[in-house]
């Protein structure tokens, strides 16, 4: 028995027994209360700890002690009807160079499976610093790296193919040696082979689908902090008052723990405006990039690697922070260095409720950022941004993908329309069945989320950043009929050849008319260092007749 039972019960009630934190600002300001929601960290993190040597692993896996490489709760929304607190992890054992998933509910912690597994998980921390003392031990790099000639950083994509005389891959990790000042080393990124306990060299400095050389891109360097492992607690639900009027109430899981294959950054859930309901969950669980003349990637990103950012105030739950003053990201201080890792709330001088965080993906720089407005619109941002390396400045496009469950009043009856504008003339047409869209300047396209039996809807309109399809990203829209498990493509960052999304496969005909649907929306940003653009984009979410 991992876990006392009495420590679960009190889990299960954590949500009634917590003490509210409460913020009283000038009168005219938005009221926060927040809360925190969900499991006991602690419970959790006890968990964790015990996981590798679990006696179901142990009768696995013998004397080996496996690494745990990834934990996620799966937070699956109400309306699924999932009972109990089930989670999915993946250890790795060394010596087998084997990955197993584990899955179970916390609240039966005795009761777990295990399964080996071919899917290939994205370091984290630990094992990062593991494969450094590879490099330490090699006598020419290991002395540059203590002597601070050179500086490693995670490189891109994070893990390297490896194959074996049996056709297996050992598990090897990228890691970059970027050369300091006077230094005499050129920049290269290394093979760190896991199993073997060995570095691999490449031809040119860098594996496939990764560059270095002389030129870097994207000042200022790696802070080289630390970051969030996958699978770190942190929930809480926010309710901010005008007057003693609720304005908001929603559910907010910081990126270590949000939902999906690869994470979705902040991930809101159960969003109320004014006491009716808006979303059951909002986040964006799709982000990729892709090179112009593929010189480096594609790559599919992950978003619950939560780097430091700066954010002043007080911790309400484990990497949630209420913020006297607004938070500061990179693309705000220009510096990769800060005191925060997770979601900071503010609210800004706009009586604006803002969240933000900040991601690391090898050498990239994600925001993921929400901003409520007393009106009821609703700002969901993504900002690009990254450290010194070698593909950068080298011309680029990321594409962010918004899952956004809309249930206005109910999951049922969600009604989808489109709104163009044909020959100055406003024209609004349900959409029937599944379908993808694209976005259209010309008619002044936008699109409606409804209840049929109600007169309010929410509209989606485009941001004058959003940016373009393109063949690797061809579509701005899907309105899709809601299923369970849904959250993504499946496609896992490490699957070099097919990092473009693949929503498209949930488009099959379906009956989308008064149904339970999901909207995905899509911005692209093109990252081009000759011709510098605004690096935050998104739509706006504005209620109407509400
Ligand atoms: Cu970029």
């Amino acid at each position: 028995m991992l876990l006392p039972a009495a420590v679960l019960t009190s889990a299960a009630t954590l949500l009634a027994q917590q003490p509210a934190v409460q913020t009283r600002p000038a009168a005219g300001a938005l009221e926060l209360e927040i809360v925190p929601a969900g499991p006991d960290p602690a419970v959790v993190e006890d968990f964790k700890a015990g996981l590798a040597q679990h006696p179901a692993v142990k009768a696995r896996l013998g004397g080996a002690l496996p690494r745990l490489l990834s934990f996620q709760l799966l937070h699956a929304p109400e309306k699924d009807a999932v009972t109990g607190t089930p989670f999915e992890a993946y250890l790795f054992d060394y010596q087998r160079n084997q990955a197993y998933a584990v899955s179970g509910d916390l609240e039966r912690p005795d009761a777990i499976q295990l399964a080996e597994s071919d899917r290939i998980l994205v370091p984290n921390g630990p094992e990062y610093a593991d494969a450094l003392t590879v490099i330490e031990e090699d006598p020419l790099l290991g002395a540059a790296l203590r002597s601070g000639e050179l500086m490693a950083y995670m490189a891109m994509p994070p893990v390297l193919e490896n194959p074996q005389a049996d056709g297996r891959h050992h598990r090897t990790l990228a890691i970059g040696l970027l050369p300091q000042n006077g230094a005499r080393l050129p920049h290269q990124i290394v093979g760190v082979d896991m199993i073997a306990r060995r570095l691999l060299t490449y031809p040119d400095n860098a594996p496939p689908h990764a560059r270095a050389n002389a030129l870097t891109c994207n000042p200022p360097p790696s802070a080289n902090q630390s970051t969030s492992n996958r699978g770190l607690t942190g929930s809480v639900v926010v309710r901010a008052r005008l007057g003693g009027i609720e304005y908001w109430r929603f559910l907010v899981t910081r990126p270590s723990d949000s939902t999906g294959t690869n994470a979705s950054g902040v991930d809101l859930r159960n969003v109320y405006f004014r006491g009716k309901k808006v979303l059951t969950q909002a986040h964006a669980s799709i982000l990729n990039v892709n090179y112009d003349t593929s010189a480096c990637g594609p790559y599919r990103d992950w978003l619950w690697e939560e780097g430091m950012f700066t954010a002043d105030g007080t911790d309400v739950a484990p990497g949630i922070r209420r913020c006297s003053t607004p938070a500061q990201t990179i693309l705000d201080s220009g510096s990769d260095s800060g005191n925060f890792r997770g979601v900071a709330i503010y609210v800004d001088g706009n009586n604006e409720l803002v969240l933000v965080s900040e991601m690391e993906a090898g050498w990239y720089r994600y925001v993921s950022e929400w901003r409520f407005r007393t009106d009821g619109t609703l700002l969901p941002r993504f900002g690009f941004d990254g450290v010194q390396n070698s593909c950068t400045c080298r011309r680029h496009h990321h594409h962010v993908y918004w899952r956004m469950d809309f249930d206005l009043g109910s999951d049922l009856n969600d009604r989808v329309q489109e709104y163009n504008e044909i020959s100055g003339v406003p024209q609004v047409t349900d959409l029937a069945v599944e379908t993808d869209r694209l976005r259209s300047g010309g008619t002044n396209r936008s699109w409606r989320v409804q209840n049929s039996t109600g007169a309010e809807f929410y509209s989606i309109l485009p941001g004058a950043n959003d940016g373009f399809t393109n063949a690797y990203a061809p579509v701005d829209f899907y309105a899709l009929r809601y299923h369970p498990g849904q959250v993504d493509d499946g496609h896992a960052t490490w699957q070099f050849w097919r990092t473009a999304e693949d929503i498209g496969k949930f488009e099959d005909g379906e009956d989308i008319l008064d149904q339970d649907v999901v909207v995905w929306y899509a911005a692209h940003f093109t990252h081009d260092d000759q011709s510098p653009n605004n690096h935050i984009v998104g739509p706006t979410l504005a209620p109407a007749n509400w």
